[in-house]
């Protein structure tokens, strides 16, 4: 069994998507970042950092979200990546790499905006400057998938687009990137499965004027 420590809207979305598309026996544990449960002793000997995902898979323990995404796709689902020496090979791991030069965007734009609760605590200048650098960044996303055929880069890619929105206007090869990975129903059920919001309680945070 299968073991997934998630917190709504965080990055163990792309684990809990990952598991919907494989169809993999799976046991979800919700948790909140408003407790200090990630940071008792047995959350930290899963993910020392004290962050979600974590995962208990085959007897292992695993937090981090591309590692674990390749894993399952190894061990389970060998559709959902390219093999070593196949032709799209470096398509696939930039693209799965690439979800985090996306990812850094995303987190920090998430502190200044929703995780500092006062505005003095903010700097409108990173605000700014992160929304800029998150929407150039994006100019390089979609429309088709990473690798040719749906895998788990797209899985990484995918989430962080989905989050992008909530910060920039997507480009229009991202958006229908973006479509293209909202019509999957495995996608549509874990965002049913996703939970209450728990990090973003708007559709979108504009950078500050100025
Ligand atoms: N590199 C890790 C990053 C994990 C991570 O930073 N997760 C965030 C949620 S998206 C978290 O748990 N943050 C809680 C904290 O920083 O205390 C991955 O890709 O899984």
């Amino acid at each position: 069994m299968i073991r997934l420590w998630h917190v709504p809207q965080s990055r163990s979305f792309r684990v809990l998507w990952a598991l919907e598309e494989i169809g993999a026996p799976h046991e979800v544990v919700m948790c909140s970042f408003l407790d200090r449960s990630l940071r008792s002793a047995e959350h930290l000997a899963r993910s020392p950092a004290g962050r979600v995902p974590a995962v208990e898979i085959d007897g292992q323990a695993m937090c981090e979200s591309g590692a674990i995404l390749l894993y399952l796709a190894e061990t389970r689902a060998p559709h959902l990546r390219v093999a070593e020496g196949a032709p799209r090979r470096a398509a696939f791991l930039q693209g799965l790499h690439y979800a985090e030069t996306l990812g850094a965007h995303l987190a920090n734009l998430t502190q200044q905006h929703s995780v500092l609760r006062e505005d003095w605590m903010r700097s409108p200048t990173v605000m700014r400057l992160e929304a800029k650098r998150l929407e150039n960044a994006l100019g390089v996303v979609g429309p088709g998938w990473v690798a040719g055929d749906f895998s788990v880069a797209d899985i990484a890619l995918g989430f962080a687009v989905w989050l992008a929105q909530r910060f920039v206007g997507l480009p229009d090869r991202a958006a229908a990137y973006l479509a293209a990975c909202e019509a999957r129903a495995a996608f549509r059920r874990a965002v049913v499965r996703d939970g209450p919001a728990q990090i973003y309680t708007r559709d979108f945070y504009p950078p500050p004027e100025g």
